[in-house]
């Protein structure tokens, strides 16, 4: 089917997810990046950003996400919008990775199983859109959404895997030289052998994974935070922290860096030594489809230098990552190294073929050997 169905919604809000690709290719065609779609920092900002479009206009807004971020929309939906607070109206639009029964990553898994149980917690009706649902069908689940709008409540459509089709997909690209799997493969290649490496959500992950088996290596030394976007370089911190000795590289994106700002400020007040902040800045959320983020308009190494990091740096090519990399290394000091990066993914990278538990496993043994 579809996303014709929204037709009647004029203002769109969310971040991106690879079930919704139709979805957001209908939505970059019709509106592009604009007032009526803002590509948000997290799920929480949208349903923000939501309210603050239904109080200026009195309509309803529309926000996607992917399942996994219905935990950071439950504090705005549950303090903002609900009918017991404000009583905001809002159509979600929720990709649903993991469904029981459908095969996915373990990160998927448990947020998978209780996606139609933490909607009905929040109050929120939801209707499954499959591969078989008719626009007739949602039309008319849409008309009773109407009702629950008027009251100020909140409505949702659960979208299975293959169920939105879109052909005029939209390509994107960024203007940098370098690929993400280039970029890693240098910082490893600048790495020591007990250097630790905390890697952020979707393809870093996937790419650290392979190199190193391609290089022999193992995957010990590497945390691959295959879930909880926007986390990693706080697992990296409370890594640091209890192990100064250790150097350690977290890998981030733009779209993961953006995702908890926050934790930028934080990890600048404790200053870690020989933690080295690594953003792969490609403009993308690519691991999803590639729409853009806004880092491709924002300095993200200004900004952590404004958060207190020591040392910062940015690097548009390979001889300037190379020497960023040595420099970083040499001082022992918090670094943030910002490098601009080109879209573009191997059409055959694969999946960690170890399970987190293992990954959990064997890097807490890495950690516990003395260096
Ligand atoms: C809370 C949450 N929202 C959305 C997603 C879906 N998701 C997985 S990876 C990703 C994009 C990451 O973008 P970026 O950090 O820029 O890295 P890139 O994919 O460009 O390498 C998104 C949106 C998610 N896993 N978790």
């Amino acid at each position: 089917m579809k996303p014709t169905f929204l037709e009647a919604f004029d203002f769109f809000t969310g971040v991106p997810d690879s079930q919704l690709k139709a979805l957001t290719s209908f939505l970059f065609d019709r509106y592009g990046i604009s007032s009526q779609h803002v590509i948000a920092a997290n799920e929480g900002n949208a349903v923000a950003l939501a309210a603050g479009y239904h109080l200026a206009t009195g309509k309803v807004p529309v926000v996607y996400l992917q399942n996994s971020g219905l935990g950071n929309i439950i504090n705005p939906v549950a303090s903002l919008l609900h009918q017991k607070v404000y009583g905001i109206p809002c159509l979600f639009i929720v990709g649903w990775r993991g469904e029981p029964g459908v095969h996915d990553e373990p990160q998927h898994i448990f947020q998978g199983e209780r996606t139609l149980e933490l909607l009905e917690q929040m109050q929120i009706p939801a209707f499954v859109i499959g591969q078989h649902t008719t626009e007739a069908e949602v039309r008319s689940k849409l008309g009773e959404y109407r009702e629950v709008f008027h009251k100020g409540g909140q409505a949702a459509f659960v979208v299975r895997k293959n169920a939105l089709e879109y052909t005029q997909q939209t390509a994107f690209s960024s203007h940098g030289i370098m690929r993400r799997e280039e970029i890693l493969s240098h910082i490893l290649d600048a790495a020591d052998e007990n250097d630790l490496f905390v890697a952020t959500t979707g393809m870093a992950s996937r790419e650290l994974f392979e190199l190193r088996e391609a290089r022999g290596q193992g995957h010990a030394r590497d945390f691959l935070t295959v879930g909880s976007m926007g986390h990693c370089s706080s697992i990296a911190l409370g890594i640091a922290l209890q192990k100064p000795d250790r150097r350690v590289w977290c890998i981030d994106g733009d779209g993961s860096t953006l995702m908890h700002m926050g934790a930028l400020a934080v990890i600048g007040a404790n200053a870690p030594k020989r933690f080295i902040h690594i953003a792969i800045n490609n403009g993308a959320h690519e691991s999803v489809g590639g729409m853009p983020t806004v880092a491709g308009s924002c300095n993200l190494s200004e900004i952590a230098k404004a958060c207190g990091y020591p040392q910062v740096a940015c690097a548009v090519d390979f001889d300037a990552l190379d020497d960023a990399l040595r420099c970083l290394k040499q001082s022992e000091m918090l670094s943030f190294l910002e490098v601009k990066a080109a879209t573009g993914t191997r059409k055959d990278l694969g999946r960690p073929t170890t399970s987190p538990i293992e990954n959990k496993r064997s890097f807490m043994d890495f950690l516990s050997r003395p260096v």
